[in-house]
């Protein structure tokens, strides 16, 4: 099993996209499951983005992969949570936001990695909110160049908001991973969204579980290969 996170694919950059596409033929063609932990687009608030040529060619891959037999999976990301139809149209089923995926002995739980930025308040009630199912129709339902317009908006605001916030207000809270890890009796959780690129240890009521949270791919391209529940923290150049 392959899984890969914040990949941040966009039209504007054709050689991540190419990538990307690399990146299925490779590694997640020789997988039996991929799992896409969110934030596979730059961002997403358009089902007309689907006709943009490169953009386009992602979807393309993923049928390809579908059609090959793959279970392709994706949890929805803060920044592409709008893209679910499409992706499914190609054969990517959505997993809720936490999973737990059972490999040889172990529990491992995934996530894109938002919800257990707890700290960030402002940010979870807007999440709660923009993820209702009446935004999201009203979202998919807006003329592509106004929902351009706000995507672009919304990112260029995350962008200062992020720049702006403490460290220790944007990032996992230890405490939030460690409840997620105790109430999935879970032995490792993967996740995105912070970027770290870094694997590490907590130790939970004892026992130390592993905890990797993969980097964006605009810093370096990283993955998790999951086979009989070995977990293998990929980097590549
Ligand atoms: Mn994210």
């Amino acid at each position: 099993m392959v899984l890969v996170s914040d990949t941040h694919l966009s039209a504007g950059h054709p050689e991540g996209v190419e990538r990307f596409l690399r990146f299925l033929r490779g590694p997640c063609a020789a997988a039996s499951r991929v799992i896409l932990l969110g934030d596979l687009f730059d961002f997403w608030v358009s089902p007309a983005q689907v006709r943009d040529p490169v953009l386009g060619g992602v979807f393309e891959g993923l049928r390809t992969l579908f059609a090959g037999g793959i279970d392709t999976c994706f949890i929805e990301g803060n920044r592409d949570f709008a893209a679910t139809p499409e992706l499914a149209a190609a054969g990517v089923r959505r997993l809720p936001d936490v999973d737990v995926i059972e490999s040889g002995e172990r529990r491992i739980v995934v996530t894109h990695g938002d919800l257990l930025c707890t700290r960030d308040v402002r940010y979870q009630a807007l999440r709660r909110v923009v993820r209702r199912s009446l935004m999201r129709h009203v979202l998919r339902a807006l003329p592509e160049r106004a929902a351009l317009r706000l995507g672009t908006g919304a990112r260029a605001g995350s962008r200062r908001e992020t720049m702006n916030k403490a460290y220790g207000d944007m990032g996992l809270v230890p405490d939030a991973v460690a409840a997620l890890l105790r109430a999935h009796d879970a032995d490792a959780l993967v996740c995105g969204h912070v970027h770290w690129g870094k694997r590490f240890a907590i130790d939970i009521d004892g026992s130390p579980r592993d905890v990797v949270v993969l980097s964006a791919w605009e810093d370096s391209g990283t993955y998790v290969r999951l086979d009989e529940g070995r977990i293998d923290f990929v980097t590549f150049a």
